[in-house]
């Protein structure tokens, strides 16, 4: 067994069972409720909440909060908590900034699938010292809809995320059918933490069942990895760049390494969030369920 870092260059992610504790986890949970209550009425997306159709009931269901860390203070100090910066700071190194937080709910009673795909093919950067870390709200179980990693393919290719000419933040089915037999499923009790690197193609499956599972994701990079769409893309300005920093102190001296990068372009014509991206074009892998 080598050490964190090793199994994470090696592998692509690592596991962390129960790193945050319980307390937290529930002040998150009740946090998490009422915000979900504050919604009831909601029908279509504003700058909190991703509404999108149930795909079988046909109503509107919340599927994401965007950018908690702007909603909630507590989601802006958990990724600065020792028991992640310590991670990081093994994985990433001293200096390392946050550039976006989502919150995707995949509630009980049929929430979709996510097609594979690689976080990169949405935000190259000039190096891919990026990463996102996974914070499990609910117990990630097989079958309410649990996240898929497919080992070392963060050291391949970043593969085209278009369909239709357009950029769907999906791998085609020919990619996808050949990750399937390696993927892991990845589970956890509540408060168990994943990391996994921004190249790692991953996927979800859908959640049938009667239980929640909701998963808080944090995009996070050294700071010398700059976004190749430029800082305006993803950062409201250089001031905000800087209050993102989760340890360490921002750079304006890019590194550049010799990483295969594809652009998200041409882009769709509503840029929404993955769940709608993906549904709007045709490469609909979606694993059902795990016996596909
Ligand atoms: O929440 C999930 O099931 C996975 C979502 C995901 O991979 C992403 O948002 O990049």
């Amino acid at each position: 067994m080598g050490s964190l870092k090793e199994t994470y260059l090696d592998k692509g992610y690592v596991v962390f069972e129960n790193l945050l504790p319980m307390s937290l986890i529930e002040d998150l949970r009740a946090i998490v409720d009422s915000l979900i209550d504050n919604a009831a009425a909601l029908t279509t997306s504003d700058e909190v909440y991703e509404i999108l159709d149930d795909p079988n009931s046909g109503k509107p269901r919340i599927e994401r909060i965007k950018s908690p860390h702007k909603v909630r203070p507590l989601f802006n100090e958990l990724i600065r908590c020792p028991e992640i910066t310590d991670v990081l700071r093994t994985l990433l190194g001293p200096d390392v900034r946050l550039q976006n937080s989502k919150l995707n709910l995949k509630s009980q009673g049929g929430s979709a699938a996510v097609a594979w795909h690689q976080d990169w093919a949405f935000y190259p950067h000039t190096n891919d010292d990026v990463l996102a870390v996974g914070i499990m709200i609910d117990d990630m179980t097989e079958n309410n809809g649990p996240v898929l990693f497919a080992p070392e393919t963060h050291r391949g290719p970043v593969y085209d995320h278009t369909s239709n000419g357009f950029f769907c933040g999906a791998v085609n089915e020919s990619v996808a059918e050949t990750l399937t037999p390696t993927a892991r499923i990845i589970t956890g009790t509540a408060g168990t933490v994943t990391f996994h690197h921004a190249r790692l193609l991953h996927a979800s499956i859908a959640n049938p069942s009667i239980y929640p599972r909701r998963l808080l994701l944090y995009e996070v990079m050294a700071a010398d990895a700059w976004p190749l769409a430029g800082c305006s893309a993803f950062f409201e300005s250089w001031d905000s760049m800087n209050e993102r920093m989760v340890i360490g102190v921002q750079s304006t001296s890019p590194r550049l390494t010799n990483v295969p990068v594809r652009m998200p372009q041409p882009e769709p014509s509503k840029r929404t969030s993955i769940f709608q991206i993906q549904r709007d074009g045709s490469d609909q892998y979606y694993l059902d369920d795990l016996n596909r």
